[in-house]
């Protein structure tokens, strides 16, 4: 390597001069006319001293002098056209440096140009003791001007919109479609004072809002704006424009219709969302979601019928970590279906060796609905662990009937024909409807903790929880009810007909270990209370 480098710097230099021949060319034609001046005088004096005579001297002087003419105008020649051709070659390079760096279709800059206007904003943020700021905007439903009005005019709507944000945004800064329907913003912003940059956001936000008319309809879009600055100018365009994107991102989650600034909480957060998937991937190689029981009861005995199987997480280090904190990842990123079925086998291989028989809930979440091999999958758990199909229950939400009806419907047809009960479970939260009730043939409704928690409180939570258990006994569907902490909700609940109940009340959810040790105990030595259950099970 250090053998070649002199050699290829030489080879280098070489081909750098080659294309500089403009360089060489006025040199050369500088030299020819001081030539000219020598020969021109040498000529006089030749002419001089030849007096009428055509002397060879003369003859050699004159000859010279032609050429020297002769090479003054070819070179001359040869320095305008390659004048020219350096123009030309100017002018190709820089249009391909445009069309390199800007959106064809509305003619603002692309990623690329808007990478360079972050360099060039960066220099005069920092000659001006400003800061840079971007903004990213990002249309709401223009999709669906794509899909209700086509192409054409989506295209003209992002070229209106476009001309109305460069326009906006003026010489102060620059504007790029960044991609399909998104745009960014720099520009330079005074530090702690965002005032103005408010204003900029609100009026690009307003741009985005105003309803169109084009080719005769009138369209609306709508806008999320995420700001990120960079006070510090430490931050590249590319950076800044990832965290003007995480602030937008957070403005459409939760549909805010003004700007959004970046704060650290939301880089804070989307680091450990992705932390939780990491460790949700490990936890599944090794096994670490594992499945806790909540005793479900029969309200009027107090006898254990079965449990909910609920999901925990044995972390190595934080020890028990609650569902809460990583079920919505595992759904939003499609792990559900395999931490689930984790889960499930171990609860359904712990409760087959159980000294009585007892039934299990297991959750299904709206994913695994979607998923047409789901009974497939289920019966071959059953058959696996040995669990009777006729004690399981699966709970699924009203949500879960949302996304495909028909195949939620042939799901829970084909594990009903395998004995497998359904609970709709949470109902009342929601979107809760009594037509859900007739959508499917439920086997039971669990009736969601809130209503339960609010019984003593507030007369609406009673009068649901009436409602709801009086119209499930007219169809024959029993009710259970979630969350009954206290024997004073146990004995109002009692009242109103409710058949079945779980909560602190009967039994926190508990580990394999403790539920069969209470299974164990409820079957060998019945205590006061649900001595009359047993009792009547010993007769029956
Ligand atoms: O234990 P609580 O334990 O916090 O449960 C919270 C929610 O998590 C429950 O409402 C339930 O829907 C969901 N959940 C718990 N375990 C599982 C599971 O194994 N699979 C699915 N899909 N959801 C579960
Ligand atoms: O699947 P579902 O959303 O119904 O899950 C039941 C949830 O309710 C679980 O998270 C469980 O830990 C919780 N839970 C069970 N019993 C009680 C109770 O008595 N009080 C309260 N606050 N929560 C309960
Ligand atoms: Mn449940």
């Amino acid at each position: 390597m250090t053998g070649r480098a002199p050699l290829a710097r030489v080879w280098g230099l070489l081909a750098s001069l080659r294309s500089r021949r403009d360089l060489f060319v006025l040199p050369i034609l500088v030299s020819a006319v001081a030539l000219l001046i020598w020969n021109g005088s040498g000529f006089y004096e030749t002419f001089l001293a030849a007096g009428e005579e055509f002397t060879d001297d003369l003859k050699i002087a004159s000859t010279t002098l032609t050429l020297n003419v002769a090479l003054i105008l070819f070179g001359w020649r040869y320095y305008v056209d390659v004048q020219q051709e350096v123009e030309k070659r100017r002018d190709s390079e820089e249009r391909a440096a445009r069309i390199a760096s800007t959106d064809g279709m509305t003619g603002l800059l692309n990623r690329k140009g808007f990478a360079e206007a972050g360099e060039r904003f960066r220099d005069l943020a920092a000659k001006r003791g400003q800061d840079v700021v971007i903004m990213s905007i990002r249309l709401n439903r223009f999709k669906t001007v794509n899909d209700r009005h086509g192409f054409d005019i989506g295209d003209e709507v992002l070229r209106r919109i476009a001309q109305a944000l460069e326009a906006s945004v003026g010489d102060s800064g620059a504007v790029a479609r960044v991609a399909g329907d998104e745009f960014a913003v720099i520009t330079l912003g005074d530090g702690l004072d965002k005032s103005r940059i408010d204003a900029l956001a609100e009026a690009l936000l307003d741009i985005a809002v105003r309803p169109l008319e084009v080719e005769g309809r009138m369209i609306h879009v709508g806008a999320f704006i995420g700001i990120a600055s960079d006070p510090l100018g430490v931050i590249s365009a590319r950076a800044l424009l990832r965290r003007a994107d995480i602030a937008e991102a957070e403005a459409r989650s939760i549909r805010i219709a003004r700007p959004v600034w970046f704060d650290e909480r939301m880089e804070r957060e989307l680091l450990a969302h992705g932390e939780v998937e990491q460790g949700i991937r490990m936890g599944l190689e090794n096994g670490q979601f594992i499945p806790f029981f909540e005793p479900q009861v029969d309200l009027a005995t107090g006898e254990v019928l079965g449990f909910e199987v609920l999901a925990r997480w044995e972390h190595p280090l934080t020890g028990l970590i609650p569902p809460d904190r990583f079920i919505p990842v595992a759904e939003e990123n499609g792990l559900i279906e395999a931490l689930s079925e984790q889960v499930m086998r171990r609860a359904l291989s712990e409760a087959a060796g159980w000294e009585r028989r007892v039934d299990l809930s297991v959750n299904i979440s709206p994913h695994q609905l979607n998923d047409s091999w789901l009974a497939q999958k289920l019966v071959r758990i059953l058959t696996e662990t040995g669990f009777p199909a006729d004690r399981l229950i699966i709970e699924i939400t009203e949500t879960s009937l949302f996304a495909d009806p028909d195949l939620a419907r042939s799901i829970v047809t084909s594990l009903k024909n395998q004995g497998v009960r359904v609970a709709l479970d949470d109902f009342g939260t929601g979107f809760s409807s009594l037509a859900h009730l007739r959508a499917l043939p439920f086997d039971v409704i669990k009736i969601d903790r809130s209503f339960v928690a609010g019984i003593h409180r507030d007369r609406e939570s009673e009068a649901i929880i009436r409602a709801v258990t009086t119209l499930a006994n007219a169809i024959d569907v029993p009710v259970t009810v979630e969350g009954v902490e206290t024997a004073r909700a146990h004995s109002a609940l009692l009242q109103l007909g409710c058949a079945y109940g779980q909560g602190w009340f009967f039994g926190k959810p508990m580990s394999a270990d403790q539920a069969a040790q209470l299974v164990r105990e409820r079957t060998d030595a019945p205590t006061e209370s649900d001595g009359d259950a047993e009792a009547r099970r010993h007769a029956g």
